[in-house]
């Protein structure tokens, strides 16, 4: 016998754009972000025996993405995406919980002129700010924030050296390397009962965002850094450290190699080692190193 032990549907890459026009001072101010929204409830007999009636159409989803963003706060993310999963169990008896995820795209208002541009905006970068919301009927809102897809690079200040070194080795020891990673950070925030309580600490979720990003690239810069191990825990726990309502961070960094190129063949040209000024970008295979850092008095939960 077959039974559905889990399911959840819903509507993926909803496209959104907001504007908010200041009257006042003719400034405008745009958010755009994709969205994803997953319902879980009693909807095992739609799987099971075809059965509609149990289904609020994926469209309807779609529709009400649309509405709730017309009618509130589309900044924060985790403010926005708390009102999204909460909407769906309060509005429908059999959806017990709902997972949300927005993802936020970079628009970086111009500066022309010398001054701020009101109305015109560039892309700088495909970084973007990631919030996923789990809300559970009973169990309060759960947030995770993040940053992803932050390209960072330095050329010297890291090493790797002191590791494992058997019949299986044939990497070199270095002092100094070329350390490249694309960020992928998240923080878990500690549950919060009701949209009440996330609206309650509103500038947090901005402040924190703001304070994870420079800690990342600040540690980055300034850390000599000894393995990607021991800067990415440097980082999280600075995190952990400025965001009291915080309990756990993640690093997700892939080690994006840059390979020494030997022309010792060409009429030995010496490009290794210190005289190493060509190097070959390597996309893969790459290092990927995760880890999550908790305050230690909550027990540790493995995200790896
Ligand atoms: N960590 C690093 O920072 N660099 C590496 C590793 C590692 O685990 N393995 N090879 N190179």
């Amino acid at each position: 016998m077959a039974t559905v032990s889990a399911a959840r549907y819903g509507k993926d890459n909803v496209r959104l754009y907001k504007v908010h026009r200041d009257e006042k001072t003719g400034v405008q101010t745009v958010n755009e972000t994709t969205v994803c929204v997953l319902l879980e409830g009693d909807i095992q007999s739609s799987y099971t025996r075809a059965d509609n009636s149990v289904v609020v159409a994926t469209d309807s989803v779609k529709n009400t993405i649309y509405l709730l963003a017309k009618q509130n706060p589309v900044t924060p993310p985790e403010l926005f995406g708390s009102i999204l999963a909460t909407h769906f169990p309060a509005e429908y008896a059999h959806i017990h919980a709902v997972h949300v995820k927005i993802i936020t795209h970079r628009w970086t208002r111009m500066v022309v002129d010398g001054k701020p541009h009101p109305h015109s905006f560039f892309r700088d970068g495909t970084e973007t700010r990631n919030v996923e919301v789990y809300f559970k009927r009973n169990a309060g809102i759960s947030i995770k924030s993040g940053i992803q897809g932050l390209t960072v690079l330095k050329s010297t200040g890291s090493a790797f050296h002191g590791f494992v070194r058997d019949e299986y080795t044939t990497l070199k020891e270095v002092s100094d390397r070329i350390l490249s990673t694309d960020v992928d950070a998240a923080w878990d925030w500690k549950v919060f009962p009701d949209v009440a309580a996330v609206r309650a600490v509103i500038p947090a979720f901005d402040a924190a965002w703001e304070a994870a990003r420079q800690i990342t690239m600040d540690t980055f810069a300034k850390d000599f850094s000894a393995s990607v191990q021991a800067t990415m825990y440097k980082m999280s726990e600075q995190i952990l450290a400025a965001v009291p309502l915080v309990e756990h961070v993640s690093y997700n960094l892939p080690n994006k190699h840059y390979f020494e190129i030997d022309m010792s063949w060409h009429k030995g040209l010496q490009n290794t080692g210190k005289n190493a000024e060509v190097y070959a970008p390597q996309s893969s295979p790459n290092g990927l190193i995760k880890c999550t850092v908790s305050r230690a008095s909550l027990t540790p939960k493995s995200k790896l």
